[in-house]
């Protein structure tokens, strides 16, 4: 880690497919970042077991997150990359942060009370410890920025609070982390339902695309997605949802701004429209799909990788968690 550049951490978590959604709105973001700022990412393996995962499944994606995240130009030499679950101590400042926050504020987060409500039968402490464990992540780090989609805003907030409570008692242990939001794309939504966030888990298969998906597939639901009833391509968030949706994404993929998309494509049928999109969605996930090809064929190369990842991020976030125990006045051990 280079001495006086700004930090940057970011995670996901490794459940259904990494979606063109996750690309655009976060990792896109992440790549920007790795020539001139401290870059450390995640795989937030323990979050998403607030959800109950298949063990040998689990295992598997896993590991193909971690190939995925390597594919999309990730490079284990510009920035540190690594499983949370490696290293323990988010478990552990999860837990003193956690005598630091109301229940009150966590049974408040709206991801919360979705997700109890989607699984009624599920309510464990996990899901309403999740905003604390998020934290955990990033303030072990001394993180400057947060590179997420719009929907972790929350998150993002509550970690400033509990970072801002545990600093006026203690004094400044904790840097105070701010959100970074992409201009253009930090929601995309589902091909099937444009009034809707593209999600990972969908269970509908055709409202979301993986980065890894076969050119065929790309083509055929982006020939799929929901439009309107109109006929001309016109830039409308409000009133033209799944059109709208289609120029971000074809900006985001193809590298131009939305301003010129618009400019370009206004007017175009939405046959047409889709097709461009979908050659330009191909075209920037070709590579991406190769490597990842490349790198699920070389399992010893993952492992060791990411256990480089770990063995980094464990060494920055056991000076805090040092700092952490000594302020709030547990005996250390010399
Ligand atoms: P799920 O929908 O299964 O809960 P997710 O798609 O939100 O998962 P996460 O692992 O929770 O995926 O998020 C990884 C990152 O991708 C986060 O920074 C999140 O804000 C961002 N992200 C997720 N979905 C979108 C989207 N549709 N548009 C833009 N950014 C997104
Ligand atoms: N909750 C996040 C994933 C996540 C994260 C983080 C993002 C876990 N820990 C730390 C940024 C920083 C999500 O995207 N659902």
């Amino acid at each position: 880690m280079e001495q006086g550049k700004k930090r940057i951490y970011s995670a996901i978590q490794p459940t259904g497919i990494i979606t063109i959604g996750n690309y655009i709105g976060a990792i896109n973001n992440w790549l920007k970042f790795l020539d001139d700022f401290d870059s450390i990412f995640a795989i937030a393996d323990l979050h998403s077991l607030t959800v109950r995962q298949n063990p040998t499944e689990y295992r598997q994606r896993g590991l193909s997150f971690f190939a995925q995240l390597l594919a999309t130009g990730l490079d284990p030499e510009k920035c540190v990359l690594y499983f949370q679950s490696h290293v323990p101590a988010h478990t552990e400042l999860t837990w003193l942060l956690n005598c630091f926050t109301y229940v009150g504020e966590m049974q408040r987060m709206t991801q919360f009370k979705d997700k109890s409500a989607k699984n009624e039968d599920n309510i464990n402490m996990g899901l309403l410890d999740y905003p604390v464990l998020m934290a955990a992540d990033i303030l072990l780090y001394q993180v400057h920025y947060v590179p997420i989609g719009i929907d972790q805003k929350q998150h993002l907030e509550i970690t400033r609070d509990i970072a801002m409570r545990f600093n006026n008692i203690y004094g400044d242990v904790f840097t105070i982390p701010e959100g970074f939001y992409p201009k253009v794309g930090a929601k995309i939504f589902s091909l099937q339902d444009p009034t809707s966030k593209m999600s990972k888990s969908d269970p509908d298969p055709n409202g979301a695309i993986s980065i890894i998906e076969d050119p065929d597939s790309i083509a055929r639901k982006i020939k799929r997605a929901v439009t309107d009833s109109e006929r001309e391509v016109r830039y409308d968030v409000e009133n033209k949802p799944g059109v709208s949706n289609l120029l971000v994404i074809l900006s985001a993929m193809s590298g131009q701004s939305l301003e010129s998309v618009i400019d370009k494509y206004t007017g175009y049928s939405y046959k047409d429209i889709k097709e461009v999109v979908a050659e330009a969605v191909i075209e920037h996930l070709a590579p991406i799909r190769a490597e990842y090809t490349r790198l699920m064929k070389d399992k010893a190369y993952l492992m060791e990788t990411a256990k480089e990842g770990a063995l980094k991020a464990a060494y920055i976030a056991n000076k805090t968690l040092r700092k952490v125990k000594r302020k709030v006045g547990l005996v250390e051990l010399k």
